[in-house]
């Protein structure tokens, strides 16, 4: 149990009745409630400000594991004074009080989370400050840009001189092209962090519930030969490989006329849209029909950057399906066995693994870079017209939208600093 702030202290010294303790030391203590009754022996450490998670002071009580000891210790400590920590305070305190900046307490929220260990990897590089020192770097850049230009507005008569002017150019293709990329990677790569979302879909009765009940091994949905057995999306979670990815099993597409299925099917399609991944399902039992070729059609329509799998169920049967409308079908059967396509998933998922570019972990993260990226790019054409004071004024928009990612930007107060560097007044 930890305890942060100016009483941390005090209110270690009161319950172990202790003259003093020393910072980063284990001390061995017994614990004694407001009624001076015996609670539990334990460890404290006194990890004195600044030299702490916070940076305040703070106290740990290493108790006794179970439920109950932990709450008597917990039940004496708020009533000597402490309160309950909302959720993230400590990491919220450690920000605010400069211990560490955005883009590391958003890793150690994450991190907690982890859907992968690779996404654990990547989120102890953030930690470590690879993100912040990719920022940091873009951030000063763009100043420097920005000091040029707001010197030559206020004190130059003329345009900006043509050597520097193509200094600035260059500097900003090399920056628009590295935002680019980390975009890039970053897209591709966003369920790794948040989970992928994996979407079954097809026609009714073509075994979608019974490939959900497969792959979690009991029977979460109801399956029947009746068409129209699921009327509502059913998401759970399951381990393929090192990734615990979310499936969604989907009420059958076709024309229906019942509300609640209708219902069922917009919310499908809903799936097929958020999903990282679809798996189109097909009864190889039966011959195709209309449904299946509106099936295929919306897989075809799915935007690139989804995975999309075809998967030939029921091969236990025999064969009616034209399988030749079908990309690099996958062969399973639900009464049978599934591995193949369970292979395939592991797969692809390892190869989205994380490689050693520079990767964003957030969809705020990934605002904020689109949002800086689009102000360079506005701001890169008016430099070509010549608009220096337009051009400063996006180049600020840019600073300003990557800053979130780490500190905010405050303009006046790094201005001076950069202005500092030059000899005005010359
Ligand atoms: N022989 C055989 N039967 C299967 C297989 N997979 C599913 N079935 C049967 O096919 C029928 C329909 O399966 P469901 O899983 O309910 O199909 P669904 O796609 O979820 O259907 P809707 O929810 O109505 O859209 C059931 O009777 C299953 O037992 C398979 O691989 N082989
Ligand atoms: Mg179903």
């Amino acid at each position: 149990m930890r305890v942060s702030g100016a009483k941390a202290y005090d209110i270690a010294l009161l319950l172990s009745r202790k003259l003093f303790l020393t910072p980063r030391y284990a001390a061995l203590s017994s614990i004694y409630n407001e009624k001076d009754e015996f609670v539990d022996q334990v460890i404290v450490i006194y990890f004195k400000a600044p030299n702490s998670y916070t940076t305040e002071d703070v106290v740990e009580f290493q108790c006794h594991g179970g439920v109950i000891v932990a709450n008597m210790i917990l039940e004496a400590v708020l009533k000597s004074g402490a309160r309950l920590a909302n959720p993230g305070e400590f990491t919220k305190r450690a920000f605010l009080n400069g211990r560490i900046d955005l883009s590391k307490a958003e890793a150690i929220g994450k991190l907690i989370e982890a859907k992968s260990i690779s996404a654990a990897k990547l989120l102890s590089r953030h930690l470590k400050g690879e993100l912040q020192k990719f920022v940091e770097e873009a951030r000063e850049n763009l100043l420097e840009i920005m000091a040029f230009v707001e010197v030559t507005i206020d004190y130059a008569e003329e345009d900006l001189p043509t050597d520097i002017e193509e200094q600035i150019v260059q500097k900003l293709k090399l920056l628009i092209t590295s935002l680019e990329r980390i975009l890039e990677n970053s897209k591709q790569r966003e369920g790794l962090i948040e989970g992928f979302k994996i979407a079954i879909v097809g026609r009714t009765n073509v075994g979608k519930s019974s490939l959900l009940n497969k792959l979690l091994q009991y029977e979460r949905a109801i399956t029947s030969n009746i068409e129209g057995t699921t009327r509502d999306t059913i998401e759970e979670e399951i381990k393929i490989g090192t990734h615990i990815v979310k499936f969604v099993d989907t009420a059958g597409i076709r024309e229906a006329d019942n509300e609640i299925e209708k219902i069922g099917i917009e919310r499908s399609l809903s799936a097929i849209e958020a999903a990282d991944i679809i798996i189109g399902v097909f009864d190889i039992s039966r011959e195709a029909n209309g449904e299946d070729k509106d099936i295929l059609k919306l897989l075809r329509n799915a935007k690139t950057d989804k995975k999309i799998l075809h998967v030939m169920n029921k091969c236990d049967l025999q064969n009616c399906f034209d399988v030749s409308l079908l990309e690099n079908p996958i062969k399973i059967s639900c009464k049978q066995d599934i591995k193949p396509l369970t292979d395939t998933l592991n797969e692809y998922l390892n190869t989205l693994d994380i490689n050693e570019e520079i990767m964003l972990s957030s969809a705020r993260q990934i605002s904020a870079v689109t949002q800086s990226l689009n102000a360079l790019k506005i701001s890169r054409d008016l430099l070509k017209g010549g608009e220096l004071e337009l051009f400063s004024y996006h180049l600020n928009e840019a600073i300003t939208a990557i800053s979130l990612i780490t500190k905010t930007y405050e303009r006046d107060e790094i201005l001076e600093a950069m202005f500092g560097k030059f000899c005005l007044g010359k």
